[in-house]
């Protein structure tokens, strides 16, 4: 994530290489919402939370490791799986850490 940064800043200073082709740019979320991969361990979905062993999140500056998270929507839980592999995007709510973005790794 910080190479696309560091290419997003190079793009907006240098204009002219917006002719050279960026494969991956597209298929990245756009830099404020900086997307983290996980594995899901456990889901409550009454609670609304999941555990999630995830690497580390550059937004949050955490570490790699397995923690729950409270889910914004519950229905994001509802096609989730244990042992699925996901994308996902956090941000403190409330002071709960709060995931905001849930998608499968495709
Ligand atoms: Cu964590």
């Amino acid at each position: 994530m910080k190479t696309l940064l560091l290419m997003t800043a190079l793009v907006i200073a240098h204009p002219a290489l917006h002719a050279e082709p960026l494969r991956a740019a597209s298929e990245e979320a756009a830099p404020d919402q900086a997307m983290t991969e996980a594995v899901i361990r456990k889901i409550d979905k009454d609670a609304g939370k999941i555990t999630l062993r995830h690497g580390a999140i550059s937004n949050l500056d955490m570490p790699p490791m397995t923690m729950v998270f409270r889910v914004q929507q519950a229905a994001m839980l509802e096609t989730a799986e244990v042992g699925d592999a996901v994308l996902f995007h956090a941000e403190r709510i409330n002071g709960l850490l709060t995931i905001t973005t849930l998608k499968k790794t495709p």
